[in-house]
């Protein structure tokens, strides 16, 4: 049958990378700003007397390394950087009612906020509103609650070590445990799952390791979009020799060539390289059995040939292993087959190489993380490593690929929700209180009680909680039982606009720019994904007067809030060398911090499992078992719904409209199927498809979407994050770790007419 020709649908085939992302990075810096002053700016990420790049967590050699060429880098730091603004003139132009209509694109490309605005009601505007006069706002609202726990306080990870410290700490001497933060929404599994394996939950390799790996398996993360300058590393470890394993239901463009800006060669050649050797595309939630079925084989390789598993690592170095190997021996090959959409024959082909490696990376993102198997999809990582002694040695590890780019320092400077018993002495004995002993809720149990009205002030560091949460009117119904939410952002967003009975909206300082404080420019620190922490200073000009930075306003919150406080607020932001001070008192891993940060590079927090130590309960890393092969045994014939980024987005931010290497350009509307599946389902490319949620929970959850005929695993579905977070149910969550299942979301499908 002839293809329908749909607008802005059209296969990509050239590489990734390459002039078309020096190409899409010129129009990036083009639209927002000053192409004379890019340049010294995008020179200034990354470097050590520069600051960290807002737009992933991937380490860089030393920090030193000469400019790291980076599309998507380049977007975060431009749109940072951009010469538009949204100040009282905006406000004054625009109802909330009226920007509730406009786009998530159009809400923050409208440029950087400039001044502190309340919410007036009467008016339906935000009006300028004075800075002490902001505080001493929060202040009462604050004061005004009989229980502390009434209040949330998010954290999204962009936030700087120092910030955090200061959130942390105002709260718990405020009196509540209640930290939900992005990282409930994204490498949770990795934070809970992974202590009981190998006893840290944390990535185990560093950068040199890549330089040393022999095979790399690569799960549910798309690089080339989302953690960019990790393509250099695999494209040198590809050009190496070093076979890349990918699993993914999605073919990524990026995962099977790229070019490399950074190469010359490449550039004016019109070369790229191969990067993965394998591609496995394994159905949305399928992982755990395809793990399950490549260490099965694995097993049974051993039985033939000897030395294929590292016996003398497994019994020094762990425990559970022969209960492990009894459930992967029961597990019926045709059971593995079914649920993960891979053949026994390619999980062998697997095992094979991964028998023959002597050092292997397994590396991986949120296509592991969001289900409802989360924190058992990260442990099955852990002990596929585990079976041949790959932790602990070099070249070898395991590398979860976090998000925001300092969302693992967040979480070493206290932004949890559970008891810490060593944090909570440690405050007591510096700061003379005692945090609440009750558990605070994370990010799924803040918007439960936020629906439930039991949440009445929210305080968001960071993000856009509302629109990053699942279900979408759930969330929004929720916002507006609010007495007051207090938003700290750059530019202005979607949560800013669901107000309950007060709002206020905090204009902060970013990376980019210079922080002034009483004793002169000031750095802050961030930790990247391997445990590097290094200093980070802005050097442009801040885009309004008014901005304060986020430790200051919390301070000043904090000063306000709390008259009788033991903490020194105003005293720490003068100079951020008395935060860091107290932050080592706290946490003795950051011992000599304000030295050790001042060391090009930085330093690496202790990770011990990367020295063979367990700081598990046994003492020994654990095998642990993964019960049951499906996410949703009770949906079994439904599609599986994974909510994915585009190439032109960061998070809820939306730089722009196309995606580039999906062969997807000026829209957002689609959903990405498999082509039996259209044809089972008697669809066409270009048909319009109601969504409905399969789960049977009495809210009827529902969305439409063009079907695009894609390149994606059979009975698995595709659609953007945000647009889809209204078919995301909050209550569908991980049990271990509380993540919501963004990625395997069981669905029907129902034809619309076209013109519907
Ligand atoms: N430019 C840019 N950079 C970013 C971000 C951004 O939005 N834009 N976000 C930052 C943040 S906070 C994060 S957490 C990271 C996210 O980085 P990633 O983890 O790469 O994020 P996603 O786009 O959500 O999807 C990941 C991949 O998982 C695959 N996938 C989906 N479901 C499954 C599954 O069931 N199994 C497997 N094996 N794969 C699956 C998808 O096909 C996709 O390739 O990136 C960070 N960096
Ligand atoms: N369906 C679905 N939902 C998801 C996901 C998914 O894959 N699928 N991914 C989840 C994940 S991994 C994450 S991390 C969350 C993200 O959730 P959040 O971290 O809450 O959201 P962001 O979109 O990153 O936040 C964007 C806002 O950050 C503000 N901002 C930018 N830079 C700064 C800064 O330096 N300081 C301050 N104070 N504000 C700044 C800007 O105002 C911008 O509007 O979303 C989650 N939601
Ligand atoms: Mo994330």
């Amino acid at each position: 049958m002839e293809e329908r020709n749909l607008t802005g649908v059209r296969p990509y085939h050239m590489p990734a990378g390459g002039w078309g992302a020096l190409k899409a990075t010129a129009i990036a810096i083009a639209e927002q700003m000053h192409v004379a002053e890019a340049p010294e700016l995008l020179l200034r990420t990354n470097k050590p007397d520069g600051f960290d790049c807002p737009g992933c967590a991937w380490p860089d050699k030393k920090h030193t390394s000469t400019f790291q060429f980076c599309e998507n880098g380049a977007k975060a730091v431009t749109w940072e950087a951009t010469e538009r603004r949204v100040g009282p003139e905006f406000f004054a132009r625009h109802t909330v009612t009226e920007l509730l209509g406009w786009s998530d694109h159009a809400l923050e490309d409208a440029g950087r906020l400039t001044h502190p605005m309340a919410y007036d009601a009467a008016t339906d505007k935000y009006q300028p509103i004075g800075w002490d006069d902001a505080y001493a706002r929060i202040a009462q609202a604050l004061q005004a609650q009989a229980d502390p726990n009434a209040v949330d306080f998010y954290t999204s990870g962009r936030a700087s070590n120092e910030a955090a410290f200061l959130f942390n700490i105002f709260a718990r001497e405020y009196g509540t445990n209640n930290f939900p933060d992005c990282s409930n929404m994204c490498h949770e599994p990795t934070s809970v799952g992974l202590p009981k394996a190998i006893g840290m939950g944390k990535g185990s390799v560093s950068l040199d390791d890549f330089d040393q790996c022999e095979l790399i398996i690569s799960i549910g993360h798309n690089p080339g979009t989302n953690h960019p300058r990790m393509m250099g590393t695999l494209h040198d470890c590809a050009e190496r020799g070093v076979p890349i394993i990918v699993l993914n239901p999605l073919r990524e463009r990026s995962l099977e060539r790229f070019a490399n800006p950074q190469s010359p060669t490449e550039m004016l050649s019109l070369t790229s390289e191969r990067i993965a050797s394998n591609y496995y595309q394994v159905k949305v939630g399928g992982d755990a059995s395809a793990l399950k079925g490549i260490m099965k084989a694995l097993l049974e390789r051993d039985a033939r040939i000897p030395g294929t598993l590292d016996h003398d690592f497994i019994a020094e170095h762990t425990g559970g292993f022969e209960a492990f190997c009894d459930d992967l021996r029961a597990t019926p090959w045709e059971d593995l087959e079914r649920h993960s959409g891979l053949t026994r024959a390619d999980m062998e082909t697997v095992a094979a190489a991964y028998a023959k490696s002597k050092a292997t990376i397994v590396t991986y993102g949120m296509g592991i993380t969001q289900h409802s198997t989360g924190a058992h999809n990260v442990q099955q990582c852990a002990a596929l490593l585990l079976m041949r002694g790959n932790i602990g040695k070099p070249g070898a590890g395991i590398c979860p690929l976090r998000g925001h780019s300092n969302v693992q320092g967040n979480r070493s400077v206290g932004i949890t929700e559970l008891i810490d018993p060593v944090m909570f002495d440690n405050i007591e004995k510096t700061f003379g209180f005692r945090p609440p002993a009750k558990p605070g809720h994370n990010a799924v149990n803040t918007m439960r009680a936020i629906s439930a009205g039991e949440t009445k002030v929210l305080v968001c560091l960071g993000g856009n909680f509302a629109i990053a949460m699942p279900d979408a009117e759930r969330c929004e119904a929720g916002m507006r039982g609010l007495t007051l939410a207090v938003h700290l952002n750059t530019k202005l967003n979607r949560s800013h606009l669901l107000i309950g009975k007060d709002a206020i909206v905090l204009p902060v300082l970013g990376r980019t720019e210079r922080d002034m404080q009483a004793t002169g420019p000031q750095s802050i620190t961030v930790e990247d994904s391997m445990s590097m922490v290094h200093a980070s200073r802005g050097k442009l000009e801040p885009a309004s007067e008014h901005l304060r930075s986020e430790p200051a306003i919390i301070a000043g919150i904090a000063h306000a809030t709390l008259p009788a406080s033991r903490v020194p607020w105003l005293h720490l932001i003068e100079d951020y060398d008395r935060i860091r001070d107290l932050i080592e008192k706290i946490y003795p891993d950051f011992h000599d911090y304000n030295a050790r940060i001042r060391v090009p590079g930085g330093f690496r927090l202790s990770l011990p499992a990367t020295e063979r130590i367990w700081k598990t309960a046994s003492g020994k890393a654990e095998f642990l078992i993964f019960p049951g092969l499906d996410e949703d045994p009770e949906f079994p014939q439904a599609l599986k719904l994974t909510t994915v980024r585009s190439h032109d987005q960061y998070n809820t931010t939306i730089y722009g409209m196309d995606d580039r290497y999906r062969g997807v350009f000026g829209r957002r509307d689609v959903l990405f199927m498999n082509a039996d599946d259209m044809q089972r389902l008697g669809l066409e490319h270009g048909d319009k498809v109601e969504i409905n949620t399969a789960l049977k929970d009495q809210t009827h959850r529902r969305l439409t979407l063009t079907a695009i005929r894609h390149d994606i695993a059979a009975g698995s579905v595709a659609a953007y994050f945000p647009e889809a977070n209204n078919l995301c149910p909050l209550d569908y969550q991980d049990p271990e770790s509380g993540i919501p299942c963004y990625k395997s979301v069981p669905v029907e499908l129902r034809k619309l007419p076209l013109a519907a």
